[in-house]
């Protein structure tokens, strides 16, 4: 049996799909947080420089959506068909791109002018037209999840990417999701999920 160990900030961010998928599989995993301080002291450790980065039984796997696929295949939430495969990358990076926004958003905060008018632009354009595209893609599921009636790493990404969404622009995310009754009832499934439930219950609380 494998054994699983997860390096990344003591944040949500890029670490927290890779979290989430060892959680809903019930795999346990050493989840290695640390600090902005203590983080020199890993740096030279990881393969890119960067993190997150999985170690499996000594192997170092760097970049989060190589993890995340790694670990999707692993324990089965990835598709073998090759086109539910794709449709399922094609969700991932859908929300990777809301991801990317929100990122920016918050990497500027020490800049207030910039901050907001990125973030007025994704509240009012960007953020809109992505998630009506999910929202769309979700209405037509009568499961309430986006490929195969089942639960996948499409889901768990969704999840997980909007999630800092959440977190990021707490009162902006409300609002935006106010219309995508679809995109929370999907989140809301990940949520119930029993495995998922007990990571989210004994997560730490960010110190973005
Ligand atoms: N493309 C990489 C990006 C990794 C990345 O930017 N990691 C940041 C944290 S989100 C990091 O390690 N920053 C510290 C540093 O570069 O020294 C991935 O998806 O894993």
């Amino acid at each position: 049996m494998p054994t699983y160990k997860l390096y990344y900030f003591d944040v949500p961010a890029r670490g927290e799909l890779p979290r989430i998928i060892l959680s809903a599989a019930g795999q346990p995993f050493e989840d290695i947080r640390f600090s902005g301080q203590e983080w020199p002291k890993y740096k030279p450790k990881m393969p890119f420089g960067q993190v997150p980065v999985l170690e499996v039984d000594g192997q170092m796997i760097a970049q989060e959506y190589a993890i995340s696929k790694f670990l999707a295949r692993q324990f089965g939430f990835c598709s073998e068909d090759n086109l539910d495969h794709a449709r399922e990358d094609m969700y991932v990076f859908l929300s990777e791109d809301i991801y990317v926004k929100v990122e920016e958003i918050f990497h500027t905060r020490d800049d207030k002018e910039k901050s907001e008018a990125l973030k007025k632009k994704f509240v009012n354009e960007t953020g809109p037209v992505m998630l009506s595209k999910l929202e769309q893609a979700l209405s037509k599921s009568a499961s309430g999840y986006l490929v195969r009636g089942k639960l996948s790493w499409a889901d768990l990404a969704v999840f997980s990417n909007l999630g800092v969404m959440e977190f990021i622009l707490p009162t902006e995310s409300v609002n935006l999701l106010e219309h995508c009754p679809n995109i929370r009832r999907n989140m809301e499934l990940v949520r119930r999920n029993p495995n998922v439930n007990t990571y989210l219950k004994q997560r730490p609380s960010p110190n973005a």
